[in-house]
């Protein structure tokens, strides 16, 4: 089919690649008319005037974009950043995609689309169907579509036949009611994107400290004397981030980032809502990076305790918090013992870092009163992800550094509401405290045996368990490991559903029936039932918060995520239902009310998530020194030390975000702070490895994924067609952008304990074209 010129628009060839050079600050004016071009691009200016303005705001919508949290009391009028003003354009554009673009475009010819021009096209407008053997999606009433899937569901031979998956936008509201029609019909299979994310941080966390969150606010960000930030890019992916700590800085808190990579924003910020961003040079974040090789951050830890110990064994009583220790820790003379037989060599072998830089480091740990340890991807998702992050726990706690203000944990989440999803029971392995509490309430009997995460679902497709595959949000065909392997096993499936907001790949890659049902944003107007409904969401500091659109949804036929879970619990249980579908859908107060009867922390929840800040979680570490682990103390847990030493000729490959993107959701092809304009298919090396590997910059190469499986065999993947970029990361590594990278990473790669797919650590090789 020829294509109009509006359809090419956001298609490009590699040729099309500017690199610049990578720079050193983020933000500043270019930010601002990046934010305000796309939102007059996607919505016109008034909307995206009336819109930006309501971003975060206290009588506003939530920001879609990240977790980060509002800085409690004094917001400013504009508290919004550059991605989180993309997030919202991308979601409130008035572009739409109804029944004539899907009869304009069979599915064989948006299968050969970019991700970028999909999501481009703009709002899905009504429930479509795609029958088996059909070419077209075409339209379906919602009452036909629920139906479908409730005859499905019912026909599978047991309810584990089943898979619902959760992407972490969905409210708290929505969230409960999911989970609850999933296990009012049977199953714990919830696999959802917090598996391929923070699995590792929860993991560790809970065995550590006893609960799987972070431990600080923001206040003890702006009061601490010293955060370290690692496996973690503010600057592109927690923008407002930054201006915390502009303030930690300016209280005279030290910053050490810790990152294969000098991102931008942990070199300089310019902050686009102070005259000081607009004009002059910005203020510096990090006052060291450590530019750390991949996967070396457990070494690091481990050999920053080891120097702590042997301080502490020079002028005893003068680090560790010896009363801490006594009173609330359990395991550190083990732990002790095996820090003391950790080399040194080893840790610098693995780290690639100086040991005068990790004495420095131990220094500032060892005169720090109240640090901070911040991360994200870059720690999550390796092999060694769980012990990587207690490593770090057991080092906060050496000195006592949790439970107090200023000093903690920081995991800092993803998506705007992963960590409330996960309050509100979205999880495979749920507490047996947490399925009772449901019986009680609903009179159901949730089951109790675990269920699939994102990569037991996906090998579960592939073997054939699994019939129905449901998506509240998300993008799960691209978002997960192994492509290739991961398209096969959704299309085994009799029946995907997909509840979105915007067109993506896994409408494309389907069941035998496929079903697209769209749903309403955090930006829309929700007037579900006849009334102003608002929703709740929870931050990544445990704050709970309202969130109200206020934008005319993209069309009438366009319901909440609430009410499509309602809907579905009608056709699949009739009207003799235990819980009362019709009145949460009618009432999403109801629906609060019931949460604070089932969880804990949500007492007298409708109005305590209405005073101005909402209100914040019981944390217990944090509140009152209280470790509710198996041992009812904070526990040190001994690690063996893993690093990853590159093998000849091979470079470890990390898969990460660029400036212009939300995970699997394109907003542009250019990444700013990285000098990359106009393309996606480049791999960052360093220079002397592009030589040695006899190559020069700019060849074009595929990249190869090596990865020895179970039974020895060494298995290969190619993703084609990238560009090489000269950059500063270390010798043996590379970086490229996911998801494009997606099928190198193997299904069955992943991080022990946690089952996190191991997206920053491919072992590649080159190959040219
Ligand atoms: N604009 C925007 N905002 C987002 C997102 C987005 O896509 N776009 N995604 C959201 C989601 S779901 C998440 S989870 C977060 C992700 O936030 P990040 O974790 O910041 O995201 P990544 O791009 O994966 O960046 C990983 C960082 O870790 C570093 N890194 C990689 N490997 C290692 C390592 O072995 N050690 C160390 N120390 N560092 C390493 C990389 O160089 C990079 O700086 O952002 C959220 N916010
Ligand atoms: N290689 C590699 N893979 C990774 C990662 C990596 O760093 N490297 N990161 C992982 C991480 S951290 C994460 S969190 C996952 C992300 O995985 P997902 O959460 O599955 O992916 P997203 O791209 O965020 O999903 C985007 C889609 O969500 C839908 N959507 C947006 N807002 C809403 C809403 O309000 N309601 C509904 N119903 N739908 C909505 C839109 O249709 C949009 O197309 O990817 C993981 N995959
Ligand atoms: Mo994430």
């Amino acid at each position: 089919m020829p294509r109009t010129p509006d359809e090419t628009r956001y298609e490009f060839d590699e040729s099309d690649v500017v690199v610049s050079g990578e720079k050193d600050r983020a933000a500043g004016v270019p930010a601002v008319l990046v934010s305000l071009q796309r939102g007059v691009e996607q919505m016109g200016a008034v909307r995206t005037a009336r819109t930006l303005l309501r971003l975060n705001q206290r009588h506003g919508f939530d920001c879609p974009g990240c977790a980060w949290p509002e800085t409690p009391g004094h917001r400013k009028h504009a508290e919004f950043c550059e991605n989180g003003a993309k997030a919202v354009a991308e979601e409130a554009t008035v572009r739409r995609v109804g029944p004539e673009f899907f009869a304009r475009h069979p599915v064989a010819d948006l299968l050969g689309r970019t991700e970028y021009w999909l999501g481009q096209q703009g709002r899905l407008t009504h429930p479509m169907v795609l029958r088996p053997g059909a070419t077209h999606y075409e339209p379906i009433s919602w009452e036909s579509a629920f139906d479908l899937i409730a005859d499905e569901l019912r026909g599978l031979d047991s309810p584990d036949a089943a898979a619902f998956y959760t992407s972490g936008r969905t409210s708290n509201e929505a969230a409960f009611l999911y989970q609850l029609l999933i296990r009012s019909f049977g199953t714990n299979n919830m696999p959802d994107c917090s598996n391929m994310c923070h699995e590792s941080s929860g993991t560790a966390l809970t065995e550590s400290i006893g609960i799987g969150k972070g431990s600080v606010s923001v206040p003890d960000l702006e009061h601490a004397d010293l955060i370290l930030i690692a496996g973690q890019n503010p600057g592109t992916n927690h923008p407002r981030m930054l201006s915390v700590l502009e303030k930690a800085k300016a209280n005279g808190a030290r910053v050490i980032a810790i990152n294969p990579l000098p991102e931008a924003g942990l070199l300089r910020f310019k902050d686009p809502q102070k005259v000081h961003g607009v004009v002059g040079d910005g203020v510096a974040i990090a006052d060291d990076l450590l530019q750390i090789r991949i996967g070396g951050d457990q070494a690091l830890f481990q050999g920053l305790a080891k120097l702590l110990l042997e301080a502490e064994d020079r002028h005893p009583g003068t680090v560790l918090d010896r009363d801490f220790l006594d009173r609330h820790c359990a395991g550190f003379d083990a732990y002790a013992d095996h820090i003391r037989a950790v080399d040194l060599e080893t840790v610098v072998a693995a780290t690639g870092l100086p040991i005068e830089t990790i004495q420095g480091t131990a220094q500032a740990l060892i005169t720090s009163e109240r640090t901070i340890v911040c991360w994200a991807m870059g720690l999550t998702q390796h092999t060694h992800g769980v012990a990587t992050i207690q490593d770090a726990t057991s080092l906060l706690l050496m000195r006592g550094m949790i439970g107090k203000p200023g000093a903690g944990v920081c995991p800092v989440r993803g998506h705007s509401n992963v960590q409330g999803d996960r309050t509100m029971g979205i999880w495979e392995k749920p507490p047996e405290s947490f399925l009772a509490a449901l019986d009680t309430e609903f009179g159901i009997h949730a089951p109790r045996g675990h269920g699939y995460d994102a990569v037991e679902a996906i090998r579960a497709m592939r073997d054939g368990r699994i019939g129905v595959f449901m998506a509240m949000g998300g993008n799960f065909v691209s978002a997960t490991p192994d492509t290739e392997v991961t398209e096969t096993a959704l299309r085994r499936c009799a029946l995907t559903v997909q509840v979105s907001t915007k067109l993506n790949r896994s409408h494309l890659v389907t069941g035998r029936t496929a079903l697209i049902l769209p749903s309403l944003g955090r930006t829309d107007k929700d007037l579900t039932g006849g009334r102003k409904q608002v929703v709740t969401v929870e931050d990544s500091m445990s704050v709970v918060h309202l969130s109200r659109g206020g934008l005319k949804p993209p069309g009438p036929q366009v319901r909440s995520e609430v009410a499509i879970v309602c809907g579905l619990a009608r056709a699949l249980f009739g009207p003799q239902h235990p819980v009362p579908w019709d009145e949460f859908e009618a009432d999403y107060d109801r629906i609060r009310d019931a949460i604070a009867r089932v969880v804990p922390g949500f007492t007298d929840f409708n109005t305590r998530v209405r005073r101005p800040d909402g209100f914040v979680l019981p944390h217990p570490p944090r509140d009152e020194r209280r470790f509710a682990t198996h041992t009812g103390k904070a526990n040190f847990v001994v690690n063996d030390l893993h690093w990853l030493p590159v093998p000849e000729g091979r470079l470890i490959l990390q898969t990460l975000r660029s400036h212009d993107q939300y995970n699997t959701t394109i907003y542009g092809l250019d990444d700013r702070y990285r000098g990359v304009k106009g393309g996606r298919r480049v791999v960052f090396c360093h220079p002397d490895d592009i030589t040695a590997l006899g190559f020069a910059a700019g060849d074009r190469v595929d990249l190869i994924s090596e990865w020895t499986a179970t039974d020895d065999t060494v298995e290969e993947r190619t993703a084609e067609d990238f560009m090489l970029v000269a950059y500063p990361t270390p010798r043996g590594n590379a970086a490229a952008y996911y998801p494009e990278t997606n099928p190198l990473v193997p299904l069955d790669h992943v991080a022990r304990r946690s089952n996190t797919p191991v997206s920053k650590a491919v072992t590649i090789r080159l190959q040219r074209r």
